[in-house]
C-alpha cells in the first residue's frame, strides 16, 4: 500500500473541516491524523515543528520536500 502524498492534521472544528472537504471534493487521497485537543496536540513539540502556530489545520506535502501548508496569520510566536 502506497502512502498519499498529502498529510492532513485537523480537528473537527469548523476550521479543521474545511481542508477535508476541500480534499474531499476534489478527489485526492491524504492521509488523516487527528489533533486531540483534549490531550493538547496541537501545542506538543512535534505538532509544533510542523505548524510553529500551534493550530489546526495543517497539510503536509511529501511530494514536494515535506512542504507544510497552514494559516500564519495568527502567528505571534
Ligand atoms: N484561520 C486559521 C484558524 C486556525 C484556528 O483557529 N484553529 C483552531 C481551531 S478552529 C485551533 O487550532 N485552536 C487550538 C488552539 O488554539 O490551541 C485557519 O483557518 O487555519
Amino acid at each position: 500500500m502506497t502512502q498519499p502524498d498529502l498529510h492532513l492534521y485537523t480537528a473537527p472544528t469548523m476550521n479543521g473541516w474545511k481542508p477535508l472537504i476541500f480534499l474531499e471534493e476534489a478527489g485526492l487521497e491524504y492521509e488523516l491524523t487527528y489533533v486531540r485537543f483534549s490531550q493538547n496536540e496541537q501545542k506538543a513539540p512535534a505538532y509544533l515543528e510542523l505548524n510553529p502556530n500551534g493550530r489546526i489545520p495543517t497539510l503536509v506535502d511529501r511530494a514536494n520536500d515535506d512542504f507544510v501548508v497552514f494559516d500564519a496569520s495568527q502567528f505571534d510566536a
